[in-house]
């Protein structure tokens, strides 16, 4: 981290600016060290440790249910495990990152209940639904400030909200709500990040696959909002989904990064992956090229369930791309991060 930086946000944003300069990007895994492929609520384990010898660089963790005061998130990581594996990640030289999939602060459904059009507007616009947003932030913002290292000083961290809003899966995407209150989502979670004096967050904007400028922007939330012009971007079909995932994941990166250069921002491949890794090459012939195509601060590829037999996206050991993956974590600019 930088000693000049005044802040903990900055030091890490400027530790990401410097990755990025020197050509050099780092790795990261969702919910990596709290369970696998064949395991769950282990300590000390991580499928990507136990294919390469190393922790990914980066460990992305989702917040969904902390609005609801839960201890638990929706996918059953206790919030108390989250902060000491940020804090051992932060101790090892390794980054955090943040995604949410909330519940509505109103209704109460899921994410990916998306029937109601006005969901957006009743939270953003009415009194009610400004208060019991604020009252989720509230958890959030908890939760965020007791991440402190062993000396107390606040963990810097990525937090990458209302993400792949271009897409209408979510109560937020495009669809669904407008991009006046889309925008408002954002201003008033920084209005109540900033009153709560949080200083360790780098915020991530991250739009699914984009056809144009225009489309990647509509919705940007303006320049004091973001750090980081990510992009979600998911390889589908395989060998028989390359070409596409060759075209959209760097025509998507090039968009971003253009805007980042316009606006002293920085890029990353938010969320990506190839579910099963059904490819034995994939991370040296199909991921690699594609973080070639611009200057990438971090990759992050989705979790490992424990539960769920196809739904991973890094190999395990004996998986097909295990060795490939080794070697992925073997080349010189591409990072992650010693035990
Ligand atoms: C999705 C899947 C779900 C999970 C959700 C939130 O992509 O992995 O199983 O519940 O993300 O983490």
């Amino acid at each position: 981290m930088s000693g000049t930086a005044a802040t903990p946000a900055e030091g890490l944003r400027d530790r990401l600016a410097a990755v990025a300069s020197e050509g050099k990007t780092l790795f990261g895994h969702h919910d990596d060290p709290v369970y696998g492929h064949t395991w769950c609520g282990d300590t000390g384990r991580s499928d990507v440790l136990e294919v390469t010898g190393r922790y990914p660089a980066i460990f992305n963790w989702d917040m969904g249910c902390i609005e609801l005061g839960s201890d638990k998130n929706l996918d059953g990581v206790s919030f108390d495990r989250m902060r000491q594996e940020a804090q051992a990640q932060h101790r090892r030289g390794g980054i955090n990152s943040f995604s949410w999939h909330p519940r509505h602060p109103l209704t109460g459904v899921d994410s990916w209940t998306t029937a109601d059009k006005n969901a957006v507007s009743s939270m953003v616009n009415t009194p009610e639904g400004r208060e019991a947003y604020n009252r989720q932030l509230d958890n959030m913002i908890d939760f965020f400030l007791s991440l402190t290292d062993d000396a107390g000083n606040r963990i810097p961290i990525v937090f990458r909200p209302w993400h792949e809003h271009t897409g209408s899966w979510f109560w937020w995407g495009a669809d669904n709500c407008s991009p006046d209150d889309y925008k408002k989502l954002w201003h008033m979670m920084r209005e109540r990040f900033d009153s709560r004096g949080v200083d360790n967050v780098v915020w991530a904007y991250s739009p699914d696959r984009c056809r144009s400028v225009e489309q990647y922007m509509e919705r940007y939330p303006g320049d004091e909002y973001v750090d980081i012009m990510g992009a979600d971007v998911y390889h589908f079909n395989g060998a028989d989904g390359v070409a596409e995932y060759l075209d959209a994941a760097p025509r998507t990166l090039a968009i971003a990064a253009m805007q980042a250069e316009k606006r002293g921002k920085l890029v990353a491949l938010t969320e990506t992956g190839s579910e099963s890794v059904p490819m034995a090459r994939w991370y040296t012939d199909v991921l690699l090229p594609v973080l070639g195509s611009v200057p990438v601060c971090y990759v992050t590829v989705w979790r490992n369930a424990h539960d769920n037999p196809k739904h991973f996206y890094t190999p395990y050991p004996g998986h097909p791309a295990a060795e490939n993956f080794k070697e992925f974590s073997n080349i010189p600019n591409i990072i992650f991060v010693d035990k």
